[in-house]
């Protein structure tokens, strides 16, 4: 029998939550058409055993699995054990509220492909959050849109609550770690179409947080593991294979023009000379900025290429302006570490080139070649 929609619930160690839960989506839900699968880690206190106890009044089943595998996959397992078109992903602890499955499948009804419980959109928040678990909350938000790209439109990449059709991820190579499955499907699946549907993230009443710090680990594993596999990782390595390339025509041009093209070298410079030597210097600046900002035009940020000539020449204002302002931050590192913490001259070079390419090459992708 095919059911309109599949509710996936992960559990470990929930017993207590599991009856008011299944009630509360009943409640919800009062036309049904929906069935509930909980992906179960083999808890100890005897969460199973509470969701087979209501099999008889509710649509319910639990699949217990021997190892703990993680949050994550077991959302991938169920979304494997069932064929509904529709699947509702959500924590067992009632601090998704159900009362906001129907927002989230009405949504899906209104031709989105995935519809996510949101905390960071108008009349979405967390109850009872420390100052600390906001921020690194937020920050892990920023880490998401900085360097997952695609995950750019939506506010709130790390929710755990969400209603998606079984086609964004029909084909999609799932291989998720930790506790980010959302994550995992905005970056691997097949989708037009993600709305936000605001919901409060209350506390957890019953039961205890998995949640600790090597999940913040897991979850920066995971976001490298995402670079990795949807070519973010090789963008950036091209755009500082580029930055490199980009050294050679500076020193390689300045060398040319001082040494075979009657510019004066600035070395040996008498006053006059001064300027000569230096605009030799801008010449060869400018032209291995326009050499970098060609490359990756074509090679780094291909698929975000925009055509036409005033596209084309904005980019390579933008382009321009924040290599400027990355020259900038360069010097300011430098002098920073050497003149005011005593660091080794070249040292500090170093250190600015790094957070110099780093600002380049964010804000670039960014700005400059938004996806
Ligand atoms: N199957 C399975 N489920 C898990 C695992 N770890 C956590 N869960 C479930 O995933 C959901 C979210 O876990 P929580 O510990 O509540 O994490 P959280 O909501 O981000 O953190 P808190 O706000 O502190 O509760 C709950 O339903 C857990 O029971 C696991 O290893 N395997
Ligand atoms: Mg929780």
């Amino acid at each position: 029998m095919k059911y309109s929609v599949s509710l996936l619930i992960p559990t470990y160690n929930e017993r207590d939550n599991i009856a008011p839960l299944v009630e509360r989506i009943h409640r919800a839900l009062p036309d049904g058409g929906y069935r509930i699968l909980f992906i179960d880690d083999n808890s100890s206190d005897g969460t199973a055993e509470a969701v087979e106890a209501l099999a008889a009044r509710y649509p319910v089943e639990v699949k217990v699995r021997k190892d703990k595998k993680g949050l994550a996959s077991a959302v991938v397992d169920g979304i494997a054990l069932t064929d509904s078109d529709v699947i509702l992903v959500m924590d067992a602890d009632l601090q998704h509220p159900p009362e906001v499955i129907p927002s989230l499948l009405e949504a899906i009804d209104s031709g989105a492909d995935i519809a996510i419980g949101s905390r960071y959109v108008p009349g979405g928040g967390c109850e009872g959050w420390s100052l600390l678990r906001r921020v690194i909350s937020k920050g892990a938000a920023f880490i998401s849109h900085l360097l997952l790209p695609a995950t750019r439109g939506i506010k709130d990449p790390m929710s755990g609550f969400f209603a998606l059709r079984r086609q964004v991820v029909a084909d999609a190579q799932l291989n998720p770690s930790g506790f980010k499955i959302l994550l995992e499907i905005l970056m691997m699946g097949r989708f037009d179409k993600a709305v936000e549907v605001p919901f409060i993230f209350v506390t957890r009443e019953r039961g205890e947080s998995k949640l600790n710090a090597r999940q913040q680990i897991d979850y920066l594993k995971h976001i490298y593991s995402l670079m990795r596999r949807t070519g973010e990782l090789v963008r950036f390595i091209k755009f500082c294979l580029i930055g490199g390339s980009g050294v050679l025509v500076n020193v390689g041009l300045y060398w040319l023009l001082t040494r075979f093209a009657g510019f004066a070298p600035l070395d040996n410079a008498v006053a006059g000379d001064i300027l000569s030597g230096n605009l030799a210097l801008s010449i060869s600046i400018e032209s291995s900025i326009i050499t970098n900002f060609l490359l990756n035009n074509y090679f780094t940020f291909a698929d975000r290429n925009k055509r036409g000539l005033l596209a084309f020449l904005g980019r390579l204002f933008n382009f321009n302006l924040i290599c400027l302002i990355g020259a900038l931050i360069q010097i300011g590192v430098t002098n920073l570490l050497t003149l005011g913490l005593g660091l080794y001259d070249l040292l500090s070079l170093l250190i600015a080139v790094a957070i110099a390419t780093l600002w380049n090459y964010f804000v670039n992708s960014w700005w400059t070649w938004k996806p």
